[in-house]
Formats: C-alpha cells, sequence, structure tokens
C-alpha cells in the first residue's frame, strides 16, 4: 500500500456515543477514514481497527487488517478473537491509568494501615480513642506484575515507606526502592507471598494466571492483610477469598474485577462486611490520552516506524 492512500480505521468500544472517540481520532489522524463499525451495514474494507473487547464478527468481516490497537492495558478479549495471521496486535502503556491503580492502591493499604475503617466505626458513635500506632515495618506490600501498572504502584507505595516486595515472570530489579525484593516466576511464588501482608494484583490473564488467587497461594501470605485486586476476574476464585475471609486469614479485600461483570446483585462479594466493591474502575481508560497515544502508534506502524505496546499472542500479554 503506497503511504498516499488515505488510511482506513474501523473503530469498536462499548460506548453508546462512538462518535466522540471516531471525531477525536479523525482529529488526530488527518486525512484518514474512520467511522464506527456497525454489523447491521455492509463492511467497509479497513486497514487498521481500534477496539475494545471485539467480537469475532468484527475480525471476520475486516480480514485485511494490518494492525489492531486495545483501547486497554489487558488483552484478554483482544486475544480471545482470531485475528489475521500476520495482524500486529498493539495496547496502551499507562495512558493515565499507572497513577490512578497507584491512588486506588494507596488508598486500599493506607485506610487499613491506618485503621480509618475503625475510626469511623468509632466515630459514629461519638467514641474518642486512640489505638497504638502500627510498625509499618510489619506491613510489606506484595505487587503481583511489577509491569507498566505495577511498577508506578510499587513507587507510590515506597513513597509512603511500606516494604514493598514484587512478583513477574522474568527478574524485575527496583533497587532504588528502600525495603524492595524482588520475585519472580513460578519457583518464586512461595517465598514472594510468605514475605507480603497485604497482597495487590495487576497480573494480565493468561494460561499460566488464571486462578492465581486461590486458597493454596492466598494461604500463604502473612494473616491480617487485604488482597486488592485490579487485575481481571478468572484470577480470583471467589469461594477461596470467602473461606479466608471468613477463617480471618485475610482482613479484608478489596475488588475491582469480577469473574461475571457486571458482579450479579445476588453475589455474597455486595454484602460482605470486609469486601469493598468498585464496577472495573480502578484504572478508567481515559479518551484522549488513550487516542492521543493510539493515534501516534498507528501513524508509526503505517510509515513503517518502531512501534511500542506489542503484544506477543505466544506469552499472552
Ligand atoms: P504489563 O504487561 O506491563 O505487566 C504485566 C506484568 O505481569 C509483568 O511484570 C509480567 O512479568 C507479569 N506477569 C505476566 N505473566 C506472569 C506470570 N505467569 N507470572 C508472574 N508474572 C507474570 O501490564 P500492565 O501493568 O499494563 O497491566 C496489568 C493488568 O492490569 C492488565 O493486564 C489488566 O488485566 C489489568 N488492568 C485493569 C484495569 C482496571 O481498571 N481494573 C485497568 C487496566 C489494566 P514480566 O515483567 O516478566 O513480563
Ligand atoms: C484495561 C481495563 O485492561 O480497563 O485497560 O481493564
Amino acid at each position: 500500500m503506497g503511504t498516499a492512500a488515505p488510511m482506513r480505521v474501523v473503530f469498536h468500544a462499548a460506548d453508546t456515543r462512538p462518535e466522540r472517540w471516531v471525531r477525536s481520532l479523525e482529529g488526530l489522524l488527518e486525512g484518514a477514514e474512520v467511522w464506527a463499525w456497525n454489523p447491521q451495514e455492509p463492511p467497509r474494507p479497513a486497514d487498521y481497527a481500534v477496539v475494545w473487547a471485539p467480537p469475532q464478527a468484527l475480525a471476520d468481516a475486516h480480514p485485511g487488517l494490518r494492525a489492531v490497537f486495545n483501547l486497554g492495558a489487558g488483552v484478554d478479549a483482544l486475544l480471545r478473537v482470531r485475528w489475521p495471521s500476520d495482524v500486529t496486535l498493539v495496547r496502551l502503556d499507562d495512558a493515565g491509568m499507572a497513577v490512578q491503580m497507584a491512588e486506588r492502591s494507596c488508598e486500599a493499604v493506607i485506610r487499613h494501615f491506618r485503621e480509618l475503617d475503625a475510626y469511623e466505626a468509632q466515630a459514629r458513635d461519638a467514641r474518642w480513642k486512640p489505638r497504638a500506632p502500627r510498625q509499618r515495618s510489619q506491613w510489606p506490600v506484595g505487587v503481583m506484575g511489577t509491569g507498566v501498572l505495577g511498577e508506578r504502584v510499587l513507587r507510590a507505595l515506597a513513597a509512603f515507606d511500606f516494604p514493598v516486595r514484587g512478583w513477574s515472570r522474568t527478574p524485575r530489579e527496583f533497587a532504588d526502592l528502600p525495603g524492595w525484593q524482588g520475585f519472580h516466576g513460578e519457583a518464586g511464588l512461595a517465598p514472594f507471598l510468605a514475605a507480603s501482608r497485604h497482597l495487590v494484583c495487576l497480573l494480565p490473564l493468561t494460561p499460566a494466571t488464571e486462578g492465581i488467587l486461590c486458597q493454596r497461594n492466598l494461604s500463604q501470605l502473612q494473616p491480617g492483610g487485604l488482597l486488592i485486586h485490579f487485575a481481571r476476574g478468572a484470577h480470583l476464585v471467589d469461594e477461596d477469598l470467602l473461606a479466608l475471609l471468613d477463617s480471618g486469614h485475610l482482613d479484608g479485600a478489596v475488588l475491582d474485577v469480577f469473574g461475571v461483570e457486571p458482579l450479579p446483585e445476588a453475589h455474597a462479594f455486595w454484602r460482605h462486611p470486609r469486601v469493598r466493591v468498585t464496577p472495573h474502575v480502578a484504572a478508567q481508560t481515559l479518551r484522549d490520552e488513550s487516542l492521543a497515544q493510539i493515534a501516534s502508534r498507528l501513524l508509526a506502524f503505517h510509515h513503517g516506524r518502531p512501534v511500542r505496546g506489542r503484544v506477543d499472542p505466544l506469552r499472552g500479554y
């Protein structure tokens, strides 16, 4: 394809007003044809797709796609689709999500460490009762997944002097973080859990990580901490978490992602006194930041320049 031909970009996301995204992309990709996919209309040939949780029908209708840009960091939904074999898949890196993950993780850890729920309960009864301060060194936080989002979370927690531990697939070093301990691979999982009290999960969902938040693993954490789960619902075995909360091994859970979303009304998590639920908003996709990153990567790809954020389908992330 000559570089003079206009780029043809199909857009799909679960937004009831896709025209806002389409207009923004048109503004960023001068001269490109951009449209929102409508399965009811005859398909138009497209070179590129910008998508979130695309259906298989979108891939089937566009066999000429050269690259697909994911409107999110997690690519589990993208990889469930069968794409043309030579297509390049590109994900979002940060794009304003890392700071949101850091905010939510610090809020959860600090609220628990400073016993703010207990103080709020006392305040409802007008009870003035200071508690003995806790020793921060006794409250290490483990972060599963030390990638783009996990690293920002580690750095934010370390800035509050919490001892931080990280677990990744390959070795990662954050030697500049005081109290840092790094672990990797299957052999590193048990020592990582034993060295952590709170646990933040920021892993991609892959065959190797599905169900990883289970009784066997969570029970190896130091007792009395929180599970802070912002990754994907299928990482967690719900009944194992409920059993560990009931036994007291875990003191609470902050959950943003669920096996079934929206979380069914009857699910025990909604009403458990020590579970806090948010509707998959730990880090929201920000339109301007995300489209700016996608447009610059799409242009780089179109003009044969290197592109960051390529997904490795074999690795699964
Ligand atoms: P990255 O790809 O940058 O980081 C992934 C990390 O997980 C890497 O450190 C990687 O190890 C590690 N990892 C992958 N597989 C394994 C494994 N088998 N064992 C141990 N470690 C493993 O991803 P991001 O940080 O950008 O995003 C992480 C996840 O956060 C997304 O996949 C998504 O599921 C979730 N997310 C949730 C959102 C929400 O609002 N709830 C919003 C955005 C993302 P290595 O460093 O060796 O490669
Ligand atoms: C993401 C998400 O992966 O929003 O970006 O969950």
